[in-house]
């Protein structure tokens, strides 16, 4: 069975709490819980969720490691800032899928730019939380 991590950047913990209409009503754990209800018996599914830019880095570099299959990702707003998650990203050779639960295209300008999206094999954006459920997915059949 694939291994698949799904990472969440900065604030993700709060999905559900606050800025519903960006983000929608569900929660964290609750994205959790429609993964595994989804892709029991079909993929292991790892989750971690941190505010720290290096606890991130850290996780990649483990997961690399310990071969896994694929990585879900959503940085933030690391995403359009962060050199050290794209080398990250760059240096695990796992393939990766970028997701935005908002489309970033329609919001500011610096969102337009996602400096992890080249360290990606793909990205989603703006299909809200089905962009999880897509990404692994993708990841599965790769
Ligand atoms: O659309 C996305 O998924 C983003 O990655 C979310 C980031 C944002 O900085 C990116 O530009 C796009 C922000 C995550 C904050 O999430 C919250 C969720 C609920 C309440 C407050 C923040």
């Amino acid at each position: 069975m694939k291994k698949i991590a799904i990472l969440n950047g900065p604030n993700l913990d709060r999905l559900g709490k606050r800025e519903p209409e960006i983000y929608g009503s569900a929660t964290l754990a609750e994205l959790e819980a429609a993964l595994r209800a989804e892709f029991a018996q079909k993929a292991a599914l790892e989750f971690f969720q941190s505010n720290h830019e290096g606890e991130l880095i850290d996780r990649i570099a483990k997961l690399a490691d310990s071969k896994v299959d694929g990585i879900v990702i959503n940085g933030g707003a690391l995403t359009h800032t962060s050199v050290a998650l794209r080398d990250a990203l760059l240096g695990a050779h796992v393939p990766a899928v970028e997701v935005h639960i908002s489309n970033i295209y329609k919001r500011e300008e610096f969102r337009h730019t996602s400096l992890t999206a080249p360290a990606c094999a793909a990205v989603i954006t703006g299909l809200g939380l089905e962009g999880y459920h897509a990404a692994v997915r993708f990841l599965l059949k790769t």
